[in-house]
């Protein structure tokens, strides 16, 4: 039955980098979803006769929030609605089946890398035709209405079971159950070249992939070990968990400690690698050995063509302003075209579908290129082993050898957390203030050349972004200023420093940061007006 419930706007669901994220216990609350959920189909003219994809990264409320969303479809006069079974699907995985199908949108129901749990955070990514999260523009108009919703409609009915691959109705709408792994699986074995990698793990190469107990595990065991014969205790972790087993899926050298312990240990396997929550970022580890995000993306693109999906040639590259600058120099090297686009991956999605780029990437865990409209945690691994099986070289000696060739970014992101978000927006806003009259001005031994917001004009769309404050310095260092967009815990600010060698290549990375970390700190006030005098988190 048809019914249509009365309800009463929550002011907070305004969507951030990716997509709605809040504490669990915010997005529990009666109607919460619901509300969002009829916002979003009254934000584009609603969903009569259309196609939306659905699931999720398994965490707490994932399984509620999708028999809530499939009736409020089937309620609103959706065609079709596709569910990966038992709830799960990836976020590129979503998109794949997005594109696949020309469907008209999909939710993906995770709040990513943030913990999961009760006691952890929620939250829904929203995608439309283009394979790609929904542009500023449409969020903007969700927010709106979910400002002044007074109502929603639901189809009262028995909860669908979504154990099964296969059709089913629920009132007039088709719900098509599928099989993600396999869907992406087979994506992944149309583009790399698998024999070799099977040859590799064949020949003694060690791997360990940690799934962090959450979406990835199936799809990391299908690959790496049924497909491509890694040993079976390759993949750790592997069971997603509604809280992840109390882990935070986050990708990086903090929270992934167990991970990183065992690649510095004495008997590291050769490879080491991690994805996040809903499996669009990674990690990548050798022997001892850390390759940041920012390399990978530059190490990726060099070594494009021993990957029989780019072998004919790639367009260009992009990477958000806040990551290192290293695949700039390899863009140069390569002829091809170069783009620095704000936080959130939604901005590539335009330079992607006008065929200026194929790979890009983030500083935080995120790489990946346009065979799908997300960054692509898996993808971005199994492009690794498949450079090294061609190349026979370790992590380590591409990395180094790319560095020798190109010099090397150093690289580290410092967040301060939890800071009041009126002291966050003022820091912000004041340095905005000083930058121009920054220029020229010594800091210790840097001096700056030139500091300004970054702003970003799309080609394509002809949209204007505002996102984050740079300075750059006469010996081409950078600082990147900006707030998290993903946080649910007062504001985050996030300073990235980077500092570009072509003869120091072999130092410890926080010792050659040190000084530039001070002068971040003063530059903005950051002691003075947070009381911190170190960063959170340093990755
Ligand atoms: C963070 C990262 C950003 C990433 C976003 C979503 O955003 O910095 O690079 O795109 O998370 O990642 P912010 O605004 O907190 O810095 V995830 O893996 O959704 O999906
Ligand atoms: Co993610």
């Amino acid at each position: 039955m048809l019914k249509t419930v009365k309800t009463t706007p929550y002011t907070d669901q305004k969507m951030g980098t990716a997509g709605l994220r809040k504490k669990s216990k915010i997005a529990t609350q009666e109607n919460y979803i619901e509300n969002f959920v009829q916002s979003v189909f009254d934000a584009i003219g609603g969903v009569k006769g259309q196609t939306f994809i659905l699931g999720g990264d398994g965490r707490y409320f994932n399984k509620v929030a999708i028999q809530k969303i499939m009736k409020m479809s089937a309620a609103n006069g959706m065609k079709k609605m596709i569910v990966g079974q038992n709830g799960f699907i990836s976020t590129p995985t979503s998109s794949r089946v997005l594109l696949d199908n020309k469907a008209d949108g999909g939710f993906v129901l995770t709040a990513s890398h943030n913990p999961g749990g009760i006691n952890g955070d929620f939250g829904i990514k929203y995608a439309v035709a283009s394979g790609g999260q929904c542009p500023t523009a449409v969020s903007d108009k969700i927010y709106e209405n979910t400002k002044k919703i007074s109502e929603y409609k639901i189809l009262e009915a028995d909860d669908v079971d979504l154990s099964k691959i296969g059709t089913q109705k629920l009132g007039d709408m088709e719900i098509e159950i599928i099989d993600p792994v396999q869907i992406y699986a087979d994506m992944m074995s149309s583009m790399f070249d698998f024999a070799a990698i099977r040859k590799l793990f064949a020949g003694g190469f060690t791997f360990v992939f940690d799934a962090m107990n959450a979406v990835t595990g199936p799809y990391a065991r299908k690959i790496f070990v049924e497909m491509l014969g890694a040993s079976p205790d390759s993949v750790v972790n592997d069971v997603p968990l509604e809280d992840f087993g109390g882990l935070h899926p986050d990708p990086n050298l903090i929270y992934a400690k167990k991970l990183v312990e065992r690649m510095y240990s004495d008997d590291a396997p050769d490879m080491g690698s991690a994805n996040d929550g809903d499996g669009d970022r990674n990690m990548i580890l050798g022997k001892k050995f850390f390759v940041t995000p920012s390399d990978s993306l530059a190490i990726i693109t060099d070594n494009y063509k021993y990957i029989p999906a780019y072998k004919n040639g790639i367009y260009g590259v992009a990477k958000s302003a806040a990551t290192s600058t290293a695949v700039g120099r390899v863009a140069k090297a390569l002829g091809i075209g170069y783009y620095e686009v704000p936080t959130g991956w939604k901005y590539f999605c335009n330079l992607m579908d006008s065929n200026r780029i194929t790979f890009c990437g983030e500083e935080s865990f995120g790489t990946g290129s346009s065979h799908i409209r997300e960054k692509d945690g898996i993808w971005a691994i199994l492009f690794w082993l498949n450079i090294i099986a061609a190349t026979g070289k370790s992590v380590e000696q591409i990395t180094r050898e790319h560095w020798q060739k190109y010099g090397r970014s150093y690289y580290m992101r410092n967040d301060y957390d939890g800071i009041d978000t009126e002291v966050a927006n003022k820091l912000m806003s004041d340095l905005e203030a000083r930058m121009p009259s920054l220029a020229g001005k010594q800091f210790g031994s840097f001096t700056v050349k030139e500091a300004k917001p970054f702003i970003y004009n799309d080609p394509v769309d002809g949209s204007s972004t505002k996102n984050g404050l740079i300075v750059y310095f006469t010996d081409n260092s950078r600082i990147v200023y900006r707030l998290s967009g993903t946080g649910t815990n007062g504001a985050t600010l996030r300073i990235y420093l980077e500092r570009y060698e072509t003869k120091l290549l072999d130092e410890d990375v926080e010792k050659m940061l040190e000084e530039l970390a001070d002068v971040s700190r003063a530059i903005a006030e950051v002691t003075e007006r947070t009381g911190k005098a170190k960063a959170d988190l340093l990755t």
